[in-house]
């Protein structure tokens, strides 16, 4: 069921990068992309070729604008399955405003943010989850935020989704086997069969949206928080890690009082370091606030690194800390600093991880720590990983639905109720891909493309 209205005019826009360039690319694509370019093209496209690449003039009024090279694509082979021409002029602002005038002078229109992908996705070239890939794959900034959009645009979810919707449409027609059924008393659907389906199909949802966490802190990088009691070496650590002098750093306890956010990349994946006030009792209104906001961002984090002076507490009080402040499980490295000052060394717990951040040790080791943390709690055995919010919360939708199906199974509410129930979730499911969409859906996604994608 798609609700979605099409309008196939002629569109254009500069799809590389704004400003100056060495080459930039000017795209249009429809009906009329040919006949439009050949008015401002030396040379006539007349009898074109898909996949041609054509030098040439960019011509007004007899002036030349630029030396271009153009490349053909032919309806349906191309990425929006129209007509289009690709324009490689020279990268001067001044060049690409001129070329992008000339088209829209002669009948092109300038493209809506994320028009080509949009029209990639309703000429069946790409489903929706794999045209919002692209995005993903044009923001991803890490080795591991590319392979996730990558897999995703070859279709790695699109797949995973099929085989889903296959399955519950195996069960809807179980259950409609059943009705046809209905006067007679024969069990056609056997229900150890329908609950084992339905079971199948509740787990797999679950570990989808388990890889939501993995897939989300891949694309937007893993909060990880620096956090310890005032004095400990938090800043130190982040200063080391980030080999500048980012943070303040003094024997004052209380001297760092806002958050402070860099990001690094460990083995491809991006972490979001973020240093914060220590903890403790205050009266200070401004150090209190501090405090407040480290406690907020341990519970928004991935992950914890609490750091104490070795030479002054007890592993008693470390356990208290921990407790006390890092609740939700959330994945923790303990790192026992000023081991200098240590006089008695096997006080140290060894689940604790000892040094000397002044002295700036170690720090190979604290960042292969770090990673391995995020990487055993977020053991991947599936391949296919959500990154996607809309992608997560369509598959929470479905995953509700699902639940009422199991439970009306178990109560043997009529099949015809469990029947609309199961429409629901395959509702749910298609708006992944787009089979079910509808104008505001594409209005909402497209909208946060930019223009010339
Ligand atoms: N002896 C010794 N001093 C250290 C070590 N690491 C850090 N320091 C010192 O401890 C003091 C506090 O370090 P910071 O990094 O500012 O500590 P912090 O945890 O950020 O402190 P607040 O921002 O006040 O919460 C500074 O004087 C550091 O030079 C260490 O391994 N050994
Ligand atoms: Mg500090």
């Amino acid at each position: 069921m798609n609700t979605v209205s099409k309008n196939f005019d002629t569109i254009c826009a500069i799809s590389s990068p704004p400003g100056v360039g060495g080459i930039s690319i000017i795209r249009i694509s429809g009906l009329e992309a040919f006949s439009i370019a050949e008015k401002i093209f030396s040379k006539s496209l007349n009898k074109v070729k898909g996949y041609q690449v054509i030098y040439g003039e960019i011509i007004e009024n007899d002036q030349i604008i630029d030396d271009v090279i153009i490349t053909i694509f032919k309806n349906p082979q191309s990425f929006t399955g129209e007509n289009i021409v690709e324009i490689n002029c020279h990268g001067s602002s001044f060049i690409q405003q001129k070329i992008l005038q000339l088209l829209i002078k002669n009948g092109a229109r300038l493209a809506l943010p994320g028009e080509f992908s949009k029209r990639a996705f309703l000429n069946g070239k790409l489903d929706l989850s794999q045209t919002e890939a692209i995005a993903d794959l044009i923001n991803s900034k890490s080795k591991a935020a590319h392979e996730i959009a990558i897999k995703q645009l070859k279709g790695g979810i699109s797949s995973e989704l099929k085989t889903l919707r296959n399955k519950l449409i195996e069960f809807a027609s179980l259950i409609e086997l059943e009705l046809d059924f209905s006067e007679e008393d024969v069990e056609f659907a056997d229900r150890k069969h329908l609950n084992e389906l339905i079971q199948y199909l509740i787990n797999h949802i679950v570990q989808l949206k388990k890889s939501f966490q993995y897939g989300n802190a891949i694309k937007n990088g893993v909060t990880t928080v620096i956090a310890g009691r005032p004095n400990a070496g938090k800043s130190t650590l982040l200063n080391n890690i980030l080999n500048e002098n980012r943070a303040i750093v003094s024997s004052i306890a209380g001297t760092t009082r806002d958050t402070i956010e860099e990001i690094i990349t460990i083995n491809g994946i991006d972490f979001r370091l973020v240093d914060t006030a220590g903890i403790r009792n205050t009266k200070d209104e401004i150090e209190k606030i501090g405090v407040q906001k480290t406690l907020d961002k341990i519970n928004q984090s991935s992950i914890v690194i609490y750091i104490y002076d070795s030479s002054l507490l007890s592993k008693n009080e470390v356990d208290n800390d921990l407790s006390k402040y890092i609740k939700n499980k959330v994945p923790c490295l303990v790192i026992a600093n000023k081991i200098d000052l240590v006089k008695n060394y096997k006080e140290i717990s060894e689940d604790h991880f000892p040094t000397s951040l002044i002295k700036n040790n170690n720090l190979k080791e604290i960042k292969s720590l770090i990673y391995e943390l995020f990487v055993k709690n977020n053991v991947q055995n599936e391949s296919v990983v959500i990154s996607n919010m809309r992608h997560f919360e369509a598959l929470e939708l479905a995953y509700k639905e699902l639940l009422k199906v199991q439970k009306g199974l178990s109560n043997n509410i009529p099949g015809d109720l469990i029947a609309m129930d199961i429409r629901q979730v395959l509702q749910h499911i298609g708006t992944i891909t787009g089979d079910i969409s509808s104008d505001e859906l594409l209005g909402n996604i497209f909208a946060n493309f930019c223009i010339g994608k």
